[in-house]
This record gives C-alpha cells, sequence and structure tokens, in this order.
C-alpha cells in the first residue's frame, strides 16, 4: 500500500505538479510542491532547483543536493523562495552522511526559519535565528563522547549556537543515532501539528524501514510564514552531506464538508471570473469591428454564409471544425499584422543602419590625416539645407544609440562584475588552506577525537587474549609488545602532522 502510495506520489509530484490530497482518519495532508524537491529531476538545465535558492558551496545535481561536500572548511545551504503559507506541516526527507574516516564532521541542519540564506556558524545555516533548527551533529566538540547526536533547538533570535558545546545547553531534546555511512539513505521525518513537534527517523539498515521516534515536544510555538532550510558544514573533518528527497505536506484537520464548500466557493468565483473574461472579450471584439470597418463587413458575409449554407442543419461535428477553421483565420490574421509590424521594424532598422554607416563614414574622413580636404569638403555639406524629416531621424537614431550604449553598458558591468566574483573566488582559494594552516597545530579536537578511536581500539585488542587460552606464557609479551607499538604509532602520527604542517608553511613561503 505505501509503495503505491508513494509512487502515486512520485507520479503527480514529477507529472503535473498538482495538488495530492492523502486522506487519514482526521488530518488531511497536501502536498505541498513549492516546499519540495524529489529525484531524479531535481534541477534545471541552468543547474538551479525551482522554488528554492542554493548558496555556499552546495552542489545540486539531478539526484540529490550536496550541501557540503567532504572537503575541509566548507558550508552550503539551500532555502525555500515562498514563505510557508500553512499552520501546520509535516516533512519527510530522506539524506545521506558518508566519508571515509571513523569520525567525520561536522553535521546537516534542518530549518524553518524566518531568516533565509544565511550563512553562520550553526551547520552552515545561521549562528542566531527565529524558529526551528533540527541538526544532526556528527563531530563530538564537547568531548563527552555523545556524537553523533540528533538535536532540536529553538531560537527567538536569543541564542547564539554553541558549537564547541554541541549546543548541549541549548537543546530542547534529541536522540544519540549514528547515521554516518549507512547502506541505505536515512528518512527523517519532521511534524508539527497542534503545537507538537516530532521528529523520526530511520537507521538505514534497510530500504523500507519506518522512521522511529527521535522527540517529540509540546508547547511549541514556531513563526508563521517563515522557510524551509537545508544546511550543512565541514570543519577539519568532512563528509559528503547529501539530501536526496525533501517532501512537504500541509497537515490540515478541517472537515470534507468545509473543504468542499470552500472549493465551491472557488468554483463560483472562477465562473463569474469567466463570465466577466467573455464579456470583456465581447466589448473588445465590437471595438475591434468599429475600428475595421472593413473585417466587420468580411465577419458579416461569412456569418451570412455560414447561416445560409451550414448554420441551420449544422451538426456537431461540422459546428467544431468550423471553430477550428475560425480560430485557424484568426491566427491567420494575427501572424499577418505580427508580419507586417517586423516589417516597419526592419525597415526602421535598415534606415537606422544607413544612418550610422553615414555618421561613422563622416567620422572616418574626420580623423583621415589628410584633413586639409575633408575640411575643404564639409564647408559645402554644411551649406545644404537640412530636412526637418533629416533632423527628427538623426534624433531618432541618436535616441537608439543611447539605449543601445546603455544596453552595452550594463553589460560590461555585468561581465565586470563576474569578473571580480572570480577573483574573489580565486583569492578565497588559496586562503583555505592558510586559515587551516592559521590554526597552527592540526586542529586539536580532531587529534583527541582520533586518539580516542586508537584508545577504544586498544581497549578491544587488549581484551582479546582471553579468547587464545592455547598459548598464555605470551600473553604477557603480547600485551607489551602491543604497548610499545601504540606508542610508537602515536609518535609516528604526530610526527608526521607537524612534519606536515611545517612543509606546508615552508611551501607557502614560495608563493
Ligand atoms: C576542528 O574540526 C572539527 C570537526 O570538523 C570542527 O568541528 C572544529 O570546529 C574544528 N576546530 C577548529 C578550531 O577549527
Ligand atoms: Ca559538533
Ligand atoms: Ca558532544
Amino acid at each position: 500500500m505505501s509503495f503505491h502510495s508513494i509512487n502515486y506520489c512520485l507520479a503527480l509530484l514529477l507529472g503535473c505538479l498538482s495538488v495530492c490530497v492523502v486522506v487519514s482518519q482526521t488530518q488531511y495532508k497536501r502536498l505541498e510542491y513549492k516546499y519540495s524537491f524529489k529525484g531524479p529531476y531535481i534541477v534545471l538545465k541552468d543547474n538551479s532547483v525551482p522554488f528554492w535558492d542554493v548558496g555556499g558551496n552546495a552542489i545540486a545535481s539531478d539526484d540529490q543536493i550536496r550541501l557540503a561536500p567532504s572537503l575541509k572548511a566548507r558550508k552550503g545551504y539551500m532555502w525555500s523562495k515562498n514563505a510557508v503559507n500553512f499552520d501546520w506541516w509535516e516533512v519527510e526527507m530522506s539524506m545521506r552522511v558518508s566519508g571515509s574516516g571513523r569520525v567525520g564532521g561536522d553535521g546537516l541542519g534542518f530549518w524553518y526559519t524566518t531568516e533565509r540564506m544565511q550563512e553562520g556558524d550553526a551547520f552552515g545555516g545561521p549562528t542566531t535565528w527565529h524558529g526551528l533548527g533540527v541538526f544532526f551533529d556528527s563531530f563530538d566538540n564537547d568531548g563527552k563522547m555523545n556524537n553523533p547526536y540528533v538535536y532540536v533547538i529553538l531560537n527567538d533570535g536569543d541564542k547564539v549556537f554553541d558549537h564547541d558545546a554541541d549546543g548541549n545547553v541549548q537543546q530542547l531534546g534529541g536522540c544519540l543515532r549514528d547515521y554516518r555511512n549507512k547502506p541505505f539513505p536515512i528518512k527523517v521525518k519532521v511534524e508539527y501539528y497542534r503545537n507538537v513537534l516530532t521528529v523520526l527517523m530511520s537507521n538505514g539498515l534497510t530500504a523500507d524501514e519506518v522512521p522511529e521516534l527521535c522527540l517529540r515536544a509540546e508547547n511549541v510555538y514556531l513563526p508563521r510564514n517563515a522557510y524551509f532550510g537545508l544546511s550543512a558544514a565541514t570543519g577539519g573533518l568532512a563528509d559528503d552531506h547529501d539530501v536526496l528527497s525533501f517532501v512537504t505536506n500541509s497537515v490540515h484537520d478541517q472537515s470534507q464538508e468545509r473543504s468542499q464548500q470552500i472549493s465551491q466557493m472557488e468554483r463560483q468565483k472562477l465562473e463569474s471570473q469567466f463570465r466577466d473574461y467573455n464579456d470583456k472579450l465581447e466589448v473588445q471584439r465590437q471595438e475591434y469591428l468599429k475600428q475595421h470597418p472593413e473585417k466587420a463587413q468580411q465577419q458579416q458575409t461569412l456569418q451570412q454564409q455560414q447561416a445560409g449554407t451550414a448554420g441551420q442543419f449544422e451538426n456537431p461535428q461540422d459546428r467544431a471544425l468550423r471553430q477550428i477553421f475560425d480560430g485557424q483565420q484568426f491566427i491567420h490574421l494575427a501572424i499577418q499584422q505580427l508580419h507586417k509590424r517586423i516589417d516597419e521594424i526592419i525597415g526602421r532598422q535598415e534606415r537606422t543602419l544607413s544612418a550610422v554607416s553615414s555618421i561613422t563614414s563622416g567620422q572616418v574622413t574626420v580623423g583621415q590625416p589628410v584633413a586639409a580636404i575633408s575640411q575643404q569638403q564639409q564647408p559645402p555639406q554644411q551649406q545644404a539645407p537640412i530636412q526637418r524629416y533629416e533632423v527628427d531621424s538623426i534624433i531618432r537614431t541618436q535616441q537608439e544609440l543611447q539605449t543601445a550604449l546603455r544596453d552595452v553598458k550594463n553589460f560590461v558591468a555585468d561581465i565586470q562584475g563576474k569578473v571580480i566574483q572570480v577573483q574573489q573566488t580565486q583569492k578565497m582559494q588559496p586562503q583555505q588552506p592558510a586559515s587551516y594552516q592559521q590554526a597552527g597545530q592540526p586542529n586539536l579536537s580532531e587529534l583527541r577525537d582520533v586518539l580516542n578511536s586508537v584508545r577504544q581500539d586498544t581497549m578491544a585488542i587488549l581484551s582479546r587474549p582471553q579468547a587464545m587460552p592455547s598459548c598464555p606464557a605470551q600473553g604477557g609479551i603480547t600485551t607489551l609488545w602491543f604497548g610499545v607499538f601504540i606508542v610508537v604509532q602515536t609518535v609516528i602520527f604526530v610526527g608526521y602532522n607537524v612534519f606536515k604542517s611545517s612543509g606546508e608553511s615552508k611551501s607557502k613561503k614560495f608563493y
């Protein structure tokens, strides 16, 4: 059943992008396509996502949005273009966070806020905001060994997201879930219905999981007319943060009668609009016929002919044919008129062109080295009487030139802007390794986390010799050996990092 309803919604979403009504017992849900996206064709030809703005380092492609790529210190985001115009909603999204390391960073944010497209410290989204943030925090910045963690922070603009503490005193609640590197995308469902906020998510272990409860909070008051957003950020550690789909349903609790009433009202409104339009059309037709008496005659004779021949015996098929014929004739007329206009325009263009070429040729003779000759030639030209229409045409030509020049100016300004942008991005790119180096020592918390995981490995291995009772004499030696090995490995690791950073700073001097 769920397969069918998914298929149904998918077909509608892709097909006519119309409104799909899914009825459950008491809630009425409606797909809101202006706040949704879903593969396989997320982007248009110009790489934009319909109804969404994508910014920062986010990359939109046909089947997913990569909010942040697995490169150091990147931030990306996307926001719905339209503010939400319904009270209650549920969003189902499917996402993938993957990286080659045992630990990754920094995480992904789901937003419902009154601000949009602001880059800040909360996983690429704003640092402080009005509304809701649901965060998938991969990296353990506060060292409490409690990440990846999923949590909600509500904000009235008074909280400044505390990245170093994983927002731990700011949370409304959350759950410990490892969502990184799972075989299937994680399904996340965020519901906001009658001031109850619910966050559910799947484990990504099988394809057809139902999301399980992560958090439920009552008495949540979110602002109206806010925007949906997604963001992600990487730091010293970097994962790929991908969102494959984002499907928003508005949730209504009105009874079906009321919705029918509304649709009836809408129908009446549309019908009256249609009548108005028809009346206007008729008035315009009469006016047109008044202005063009020869057409009116044509039409009259046409109508008379029709009345005389087929009018009385016209059957529906003939009528349809005649209507098609009329329509085609109308199109024909319109095309003829267009043709006339185009001819006029071309004529004017040619006149302008010749005027321009005469002006430029005049300039060329002035600019010639044999100025004496042209000076001799000029007086007779000036003496010739100038006609009024010539002056007019020159003025017109000048005006046209002016607009053309303005266009060119805009164009140049546009290009300049783009060049500046390119320069800036070029400047930024060498800065990124530099800013990484500004931290001097490689990111300390990252090092700590890696050491933590090494320690965990050691513990796991040390507790294993019990499983090998056959060689008890060697047990002590193995442990000793292992300790030595770990120390050597750690020294090599730290040494390598120091060597690498000093090597990078040396090579930096060559720039
Ligand atoms: C170190 O890396 C982690 C993980 O990417 C990040 O959260 C943290 O902000 C980084 N610290 C510094 C000082 O850049
Ligand atoms: Ca964190
Ligand atoms: Ca933590």
